[in-house]
């Protein structure tokens, strides 16, 4: 058991998506902005994955270990709120 232990691989760990959705009233501006500046995305992929959300009701922006999907998603609900948007992000197992 020792043994197994101190010789055991880690696990990968488990991965989770974190999705936009979509709203009536969240300009597509400020949707491309917040994927740029928190995915890490081009103006063109994220541009991309906004009418994605737009027109499909809902979009991945990335694929994390679940601590820092967690993360992404507080810091794009902080953002909305901030700016009085009612943009909407959840994680879920990729
Ligand atoms: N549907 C919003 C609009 O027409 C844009 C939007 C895209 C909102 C993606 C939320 C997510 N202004």
């Amino acid at each position: 058991l020792a043994i197994k232990s101190l010789t055991a691989k880690p696990k990968p760990p488990e991965l989770f998506k974190v999705l936009l959705l979509n709203d009536d009233y969240t300009p597509m501006e400020f949707v491309v902005a917040v994927i740029e500046r928190f995915f890490n995305k081009s103006r063109e992929q994220a541009t991309q994955i906004m009418l994605k959300v737009h027109t499909e009701g809902m979009g991945v922006c990335g694929v994390y270990p679940q601590d820092i999907a967690e993360t992404k998603m507080h810091l794009v609900l902080e953002s909305a709120r901030e700016a009085q948007h009612p943009l909407q992000c959840m994680i879920e197992p990729a």
